[in-house]
């Protein structure tokens, strides 16, 4: 295990786990922690040999957005400069890594906080979660492409409600609406992100990586561009080794041992 201030990292099995780890502060970022988390996705993303990212939050909460304990309360600041060189860059950079990014929101994810969840891949959330988007009660906005996704997932009516009202959404609820992909028992949490973390390391990450570019070229591709995009994923998918291992696997009646290549 590695250890910044603020973000532990930790890596075994193809799983390269990222723990955000200022629980005082129920693990809001501050330059230190945009940095390390950074640091993480770059690793993620030039190394082989991690196979799967899993997120988690350190102590009872996911995730509080911004610091703010380190505001003069009134003093003028530019926040579009601080999205430009700290949230944006790692919101881009879990979109575009070409493996899955597993998310186990343990606590309350609110503000960037939220936002960051969410453009994971496979969001487990624990049944105590809740997920706020509290800009609004600060006077901001949604950040960290949090008013990109939410209108994509959960569409506009509930979008908006959420935004401007800043009202929690338990986990349940959010599981029900498609804002995550499942509630689970709080104490079961960890295990089950693990599991599937695991389930996806060993998997063929080539074909993981080129299913996540193809889902999210769809939200604006047309059928056809979607199509042509599905043949030149499809045929590289089917020149890789794990496709030849996966085909002898089915046909020899065996489990597939795939290499991510
Ligand atoms: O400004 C920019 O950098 C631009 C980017 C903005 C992106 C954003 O994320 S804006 C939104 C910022 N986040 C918030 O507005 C959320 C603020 N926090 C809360 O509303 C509540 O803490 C929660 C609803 C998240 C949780 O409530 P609760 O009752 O479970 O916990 P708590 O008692 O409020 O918090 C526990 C401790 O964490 C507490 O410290 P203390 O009193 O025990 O010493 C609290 O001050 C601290 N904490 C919680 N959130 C933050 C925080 N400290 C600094 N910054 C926080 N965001």
């Amino acid at each position: 295990m590695t250890r910044s201030n603020s973000v532990l990292s930790s890596f075994e099995d193809g799983i390269l786990t990222l723990t955000l780890n200022r629980p005082d502060k129920l693990n809001a970022f501050n330059g230190e922690m945009h940095m390390a988390f950074r640091k993480g996705l770059e690793r993620a993303t030039e190394d082989d040999a991690v196979r799967v990212v899993l997120l988690t939050g350190a102590g009872r909460g996911f995730c509080a957005g911004a610091d703010l304990s380190d505001r003069d309360s009134g003093a003028a600041r530019d926040l579009g400069q601080l999205l430009d060189t700290t949230y944006n860059p790692n919101i881009r950079l879990i979109r575009a890594l070409e493996k899955p990014v597993v998310c186990a929101v343990n606590g309350v994810a609110a503000g960037a906080g939220a936002n960051i969840a969410l453009a994971c891949d496979i969001v487990i959330a624990a049944r105590s979660a809740r997920f706020i988007q509290a800009f609004a009660k600060i006077g901001l906005v949604p950040d960290a492409g949090g008013s990109w996704i939410l209108p994509r997932i959960i569409g506009e009516p509930r979008a908006k409600a959420l935004a401007m009202t800043a009202e929690p959404l338990g986990a349940e609820t959010a599981a029900e609406w498609g804002l995550i992909w499942k509630a689970v028992e709080d104490t079961a949490l960890m295990d089950e992100a693990r599991t599937l973390a695991q389930s996806l390391a060993t998997g063929p990450t080539l074909g993981l990586g080129m299913t996540k570019r193809l889902i999210h070229a769809a939200g604006t591709n047309s059928l056809e561009q979607q199509l042509e995009m599905e043949i030149a994923c499809q045929r590289i998918a089917g020149f890789s080794a794990d496709y030849a291992e996966g085909v002898s696997a089915f046909l020899e009646k065996r489990k597939a041992t795939f290499r991510g290549q």
